[in-house]
């Protein structure tokens, strides 16, 4: 270690995660100093440019979904009825390795659950029986751990805490119940798990209540960040992988209209992100796990892996900022706009 950087790094950014040629391996501190990672360095490494090309378009066709999509795209799978009456809800899911574009111009070797990021907004109802077949067709072992209520052998965790990752070419089966009701998560668990979560293996996990929820238009939004030059800290935030998609093609909304947001947090790195609406207030539900909201606010924050529902209806008609009330992931692409109408 170069004499000087201990008090200013500490001891945990001596081994910093990084991904050189997509092989991982632990950085000296002073490799991870030069690349501006640290956190001293954090604002000046906001403003010192993260290759956005202005005018330049995401090519959405090449990255083969579009946040537009994605918002309201929810998997539900094929079904079929047990013997027993009961719905068996099935799925299939490929890993695969795969270069996106997240911002305008700004490419990132992601490892992507059915070719996108985040993987399919997966959703079954309270006491399903649901099969995930995982094949694996990436180059690196992989998992897919749920969150939910489920036996050990079908967690997801990998070899290392006595689990067991999926090799390239190879394919797993998870059996669980649709247990409890509200919005979960799935992601990878193959160790080192801060590089295998962010480089795109997660998705949000969607169980309706018995009786469903009221009628509403709703929205999935996974709050995401990306880590272009493997410095351990994220060059881009967004909600659905693309910065600043949203201000480009905001969300339209009905003036009135019942909002139902699944709102998950996904990213790597930060410690807490937040989601604030303008001009309006929402109902909020932790987890999703209650039909009784705990708050009515217009701004809420979830550390990885927290997750919850917001219910809100427009009175005005107009364009509504939405944005991580943290200043630095706004301007680094988490910022988006409703666009409500008559
Ligand atoms: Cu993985």
């Amino acid at each position: 270690m170069i004499a000087g950087l201990a008090p200013v790094f500490g001891a945990a950014a001596a081994a910093k995660l990084t991904n050189v040629g997509g092989n991982l391996t632990a950085a000296p501190a002073a490799a991870v100093a030069e690349a501006g990672g640290a956190p001293g360095r954090r604002s000046e490494h906001a403003v010192a440019g993260h290759g956005f090309q202005p005018g330049r378009k995401v090519d959405h066709a090449a990255n083969g979904f579009d946040p537009s999509e994605i918002v309201r795209d929810f998997e539900r799978g094929r079904t079929r009825t047990l013997p027993s009456g009961r719905v068996l809800r099935e799925w299939e899911i490929v890993a695969e390795d795969k270069e996106i574009e997240v911002a305008p111009g700004v490419k990132f070797a992601a490892w992507t659950y059915n070719g996108r990021v985040p993987g399919p907004t997966l959703r079954a109802r309270e006491g399903e029986r649901l099969r995930i077949k995982f094949i694996n067709g990436s180059e690196h072992p992989h998992t897919i751990h749920f969150h939910g209520i489920h036996p050990a052998a079908m967690d997801g965790i990998d070899e290392k805490f006595g689990g067991g990752s999926v090799e390239t070419g190879k394919s797993f089966t998870y059996e669980f119940d649709a247990d409890p009701f509200g919005l979960h998560l799935y992601h990878c668990h193959t160790s080192p798990l801060a590089a295998h979560i962010h480089k795109g293996l997660y998705g949000a996990f969607i169980i309706d209540p018995k009786k469903g929820r009221p009628e509403a238009d709703e929205l999935v939004m996974v709050m995401n960040g990306f880590d272009t030059n493997f410095d351990a800290s994220n060059e881009v935030y967004a909600v659905n992988t693309v910065g600043f998609h949203y201000q480009d093609k905001p969300i339209k909304v009905k003036r009135g209209e019942l909002v139902r947001i699944y709102l998950a947090n996904l990213l790597e790195f930060d410690q807490i992100n937040s989601f604030h609406t303008h001009a309006n207030f929402f109902q909020y539900y932790p987890t999703g796990t209650s039909l009784e909201p705990t708050e009515f606010t217009d701004t809420i924050m979830q550390a990885q892996g927290q997750r919850g529902i917001l219910e809100m209806r427009f009175p005005f008609a107009g364009k509504f900022m939405f944005h991580a009330h943290k200043t630095e992931f706004a301007e680094l692409g988490w910022l988006g706009f409703f666009e409500v109408e008559d």
